[in-house]
């Protein structure tokens, strides 16, 4: 009896563990976050943002991924999209579990891809609207 208690008990305090390590370990969900997944996808794909706010890439997956909107990386150069006033910028290799930010300051639509699953249909997109 007591045993099964135990394991009642075990199960219950595995099943909150779990739930809470999922989208919001560590209290709040991080805003503006963006992952990167074991599926070659940037998710999610398109992200609305205003001037001035950070957006997060964090690596879920088991090898690097790459946030670059760089037209001179691309192998398709229309994988890259940026405002005019806009300076290009690269991540690097982004590692397990690693995260990378970006501060956008220039309202307009950028599109990035991942240096080595960009002909995999790794891109993404911020929009990033102007402030009030
Ligand atoms: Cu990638």
């Amino acid at each position: 009896m007591r045993g099964t208690l135990n394991m009642l008990a075990a199960s219950l305090v595995a099943a909150f563990l779990c739930g809470c390590a999922g989208s919001h370990a560590g209290g709040e969900p991080q805003a503006n976050l963006v992952k990167m997944t074991n599926g070659l996808k940037y998710a999610p794909a398109e992200i609305t943002i205003t001037a001035g706010q950070t957006v997060h890439w964090k690596n879920v997956a088991l090898f690097g991924h790459t946030v670059t909107a760089d037209a001179s990386l691309a192998k398709r150069p229309a994988d890259v999209a940026l405002p005019a006033g806009a300076g290009p910028f690269n991540s690097g290799n982004i590692g397990l579990g690693k995260e990378f930010s970006y501060t956008f300051t220039v309202p307009g639509t950028y599109k990035y891809f991942c240096i080595p699953h960009e002909t995999s249909g790794m891109t993404g997109t911020v929009i990033v609207n102007k402030a009030p």
